[in-house]
C-alpha cells in the first residue's frame, strides 16, 4: 500500500474544511461524510452562506428599480458581483458578463440567440463526443430547426480529443466550434487556446463550456481567445440559480434578446419595443439576485484561497488517487494521466454495477456519482452504461482517498 503523501502546493486543507460547515457532518453516527462528488456541486464555505443570510435579513430588495436604499444596496451589490466575476476570468467588460441560471442556461442562451440568427440550413456545427448533454442537446435542436449539420470530434481510447480530425472538420468551414473545458467523466483537460486560434483562422465562433474549469484553475477568457465561455456558480462554491455566459461584447450587441419581459427593454411600445444595452438585454424579468451577489463572494473566497494552489492540491489528489485506484484489482479508470485532466476519476470495477458501488460507498459516509453523468454518448464511445465518479476540490484530502479505497474493497468482498 502506498503512504499518504503530504502535501506540496502549500494548501492549508484543515484550515480549509473548517471554513465547510457541511464537511463537520456525519451522515450517520459516527460515520464522517467524505464528499467525493463536486462536479455535481460544490460545498459551500461560511462567506458564501453569510452573505446570503446578510442580503435576505439586511437589503433584500429588487434591483434597478426602486430608488430607495435597500434598492440601491442590493443594485449596487448585483453589479459589483458582476464586477469580480468579470475580473475573476479576465473579461474586458462587465457588460460581458451575463447572468444565467447555470451553464445549461448559458449555452441555451447562445443556442437562441446567436444560434438563431446566424445557423442556417446545411451550416456546419463542431462539437466533441465528449461533452455533457448540455453542450449537446442546445445543438441538437438547433440543428433540427435550421437543418444544420452538427459533427464531432472524435475521443481517443486515452480520452483525449483527437485533434488531427479537428483539423479536418475545419475544411468543412463550420460557423460554430463549442466544446468543454475539462470533461466532467474523463478528467481531461482540453487544449482550449490551441483549439481556439486554429478555429479563429476559419472564422469560426467558438463557445467553451467552462462548468469543470472555472471552479478549479485560472481562467483568463482574453488569454483562451475564446468568443463565449459558459460556467455554474454551484460548481465554484457558490450558490445555486446562478450561473456565467461570457460573450465578446461585439458579439453580443449584435445578437438579439432570447427572452422577453422586463428589464430587457430600453423602452416598450404596444406593437414593438427597443432592448436595453448589455448586459441586460440577456437578463429578463427579476434575476437570481442573492445568488449572484453570492457568487461574488464566492469568487472572493476562491481568490482568497488561489486558484492556481487550488489547482495544485487537486493534481497531488488525483495523481494519489489514480496510483491507488489502480491496486484495486478489477477497477478500471477512463481518461488520460494525471498531468492532463483535472480532479476527476470515472471508474468501472469488474462486473459491479456502478450504483451498487455507490450504495455500499455511501453506508460508509462516502458520496460519489453513479451513472451516465449526463454523458451518454461519451459512454456510448467507450462501450459503456455508467461509471462511478469520484471527484476532488480544495477541501478534498489524501485520507479521503484512502477511504474510498478502503471502501472498494468493501464492494469487492460483498460482490465478489
Ligand atoms: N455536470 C456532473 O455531475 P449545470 O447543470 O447547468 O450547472 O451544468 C451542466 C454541465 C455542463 N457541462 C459540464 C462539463 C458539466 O459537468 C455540467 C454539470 C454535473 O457532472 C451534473 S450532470
Amino acid at each position: 500500500m502506498t503512504t499518504t503523501p503530504s502535501y506540496k502546493n502549500g494548501l492549508d486543507v484543515p484550515r480549509i474544511r473548517a471554513d465547510f460547515p457541511i464537511l463537520k457532518r456525519e451522515v450517520k453516527p459516527g460515520v464522517p461524510l467524505v464528499y467525493l462528488d463536486s462536479a455535481a456541486t460544490s460545498q459551500k464555505p461560511t462567506p458564501v452562506i453569510e452573505t446570503l443570510d446578510r442580503y435576505y435579513r439586511e437589503y433584500n430588495a429588487n434591483i434597478h428599480r426602486g430608488i430607495h436604499k435597500l434598492a440601491e444596496e442590493a443594485t449596487a451589490a448585483y453589479e459589483e458581483a458582476r464586477d469580480k466575476i468579470r475580473r475573476f476570468v479576465n473579461a474586458k467588460s462587465a457588460r460581458e458578463i451575463i447572468y444565467t441560471r447555470n451553464t445549461t442556461e448559458a449555452i441555451n442562451l447562445v443556442a437562441l440567440s446567436w444560434g438563431r440568427a446566424n445557423i442556417g440550413k446545411d451550416d456546419v456545427i463542431v462539437l466533441t463526443e465528449m461533452e455533457h448533454h448540455s453542450n449537446l442537446v442546445p445543438w441538437q435542436m438547433l440543428a433540427a430547426e435550421k437543418g444544420a449539420r452538427l459533427e464531432f470530434i472524435p475521443v481517443t481510447d486515452g480520452g483525449e480529443l483527437d485533434l488531427a480530425a479537428l483539423d479536418r472538420l475545419l475544411e468543412l468551414k463550420p460557423k460554430l466550434v463549442s466544446f468543454t473545458h475539462v470533461s466532467n467523466v474523463l478528467g481531461t483537460i482540453n487544449p482550449v487556446a490551441e483549439i481556439a486560434a486554429k478555429a479563429r483562422q476559419i472564422s469560426a465562433v467558438v463557445l467553451v463550456d467552462g462548468a469543470q474549469s472555472v471552479p478549479h484553475m485560472p481562467v483568463d477568457v482574453q488569454a483562451l481567445g475564446v468568443d463565449f465561455y459558459a460556467f455554474s456558480g454551484h460548481k465554484m462554491c457558490g450558490p445555486t440559480g446562478i450561473g456565467v455566459l461570457y460573450g465578446r461584447q461585439a458579439l453580443l450587441e449584435a445578437m438579439p434578446p432570447h427572452y422577453g419581459g422586463g428589464d430587457m427593454i430600453k423602452r416598450v411600445y404596444l406593437r414593438e419595443f427597443k432592448p436595453n444595452e448589455l448586459p441586460y438585454k440577456f437578463e429578463a424579468g427579476t434575476p437570481a439576485i442573492a445568488e449572484a451577489i453570492g457568487l461574488g463572494a464566492a469568487v472572493d473566497y476562491l481568490k482568497s484561497v488561489s486558484l492556481a494552489a487550488i489547482q495544485a492540491h487537486e493534481k497531488e489528489i488525483i495523481a494519489y488517487a489514480l496510483e491507488r485506484l489502480e491496486e484495486v484489482p478489477g477497477v478500471k479508470v477512463y481518461g488520460p494521466p494525471a498531468e492532463k485532466r483535472g480532479g476527476v476519476a470515472a471508474f468501472t470495477f469488474d462486473g459491479t454495477h456502478p450504483h451498487d458501488v455507490a450504495q455500499v460507498l455511501d453506508a460508509d459516509g462516502i458520496a460519489v456519482r453513479a451513472g451516465h453523468h449526463c454523458a451518454m454518448p461519451l459512454h456510448d464511445r467507450f462501450d459503456l452504461v455508467a461509471t462511478a465518479r469520484a471527484s476532488f476540490y480544495l477541501y478534498n484530502t489524501t485520507g479521503e482517498v484512502d477511504k474510498l479505497v478502503e471502501g472498494l474493497y468493501k464492494v469487492k468482498k460483498l460482490f465478489g
